[in-house]
């Protein structure tokens, strides 16, 4: 079986939301279209879903700003703006995407004292989501990732699904996928293949 993953297409990773991912809002007709002529038999998505008191927010650490390194569960952590808090706008998923076609929606980031980057488990690797759990029950063998931000929401999550999913084939969709920081997408997507991710576009599968 063949499963997409659309990693956190929402708001907030978009232009004008609070953590916004330049031309995050272009991955959406990208991934309306893999969702359509794809050929996947499963369409998964992540959503980022913080309470307001979340621990990677600088709110939460008094005299912090949004982008410098804090502390978080005893590990460096990016000090974020608040962000796709759970029930706002923000949190919810781009209204252009087609939510409608998507089989299974995995939340994260809901405890206060961690983050959770990746869709798989949290960042601590303490706690894990029921997303692995539920690709193995499907059967999936083959997974595409793509999504926002590739260096860290996108990245995480495919390296959790090659470690955690030993038998499925991974692969990363480029144009499927924004960033946040130019040099982090260059070397996330270098950290992927080393890892035996492969790198792909959308071409690539829609021409199949
Ligand atoms: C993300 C930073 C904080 C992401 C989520 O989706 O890549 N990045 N929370
Ligand atoms: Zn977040």
């Amino acid at each position: 079986m063949k499963a997409l993953l659309l990693v956190d297409i929402q708001n907030g990773f978009c232009p004008g939301g609070n953590l916004p991912v330049p031309h995050g809002d272009e991955v959406v007709p990208v991934a309306n279209r893999l969702i359509e002529d794809g050929g996947y038999d499963v369409i998964v998505a992540s959503q980022d879903w913080h309470p307001e008191n979340h621990g990677s927010f600088a709110s939460q650490h008094g005299g912090k700003k949004p982008f410098e390194m804090g502390e978080l569960c005893g590990t460096p952590q990016v000090m974020w703006p608040d962000h796709c808090i759970q029930g706002t706008p923000d949190a919810e998923f781009h209204p252009d995407l087609n939510i409608d076609a998507v089989d299974y929606i995995q939340q994260k980031g809901e405890n206060p004292a961690v983050d959770s980057y990746s869709a798989f488990r949290d960042n601590d690797q303490a706690a894990v989501t029921g997303l692995a759990g539920y690709l193995r029950a499907q059967q999936v063998t083959e997974l595409d990732i793509c999504g926002l931000a590739t260096d860290y929401c996108v990245k995480f999550s495919a390296l959790d699904a090659i470690e955690m999913l030993p038998n499925v084939k991974v692969r990363f969709i480029e144009d499927a996928s924004r960033g946040i920081d130019p040099q982090g997408v260059r070397a996330a997507i270098e950290e992927m293949r080393s890892r035996g991710i492969a790198i792909c576009n959308s071409s690539d599968i829609l021409s199949d």
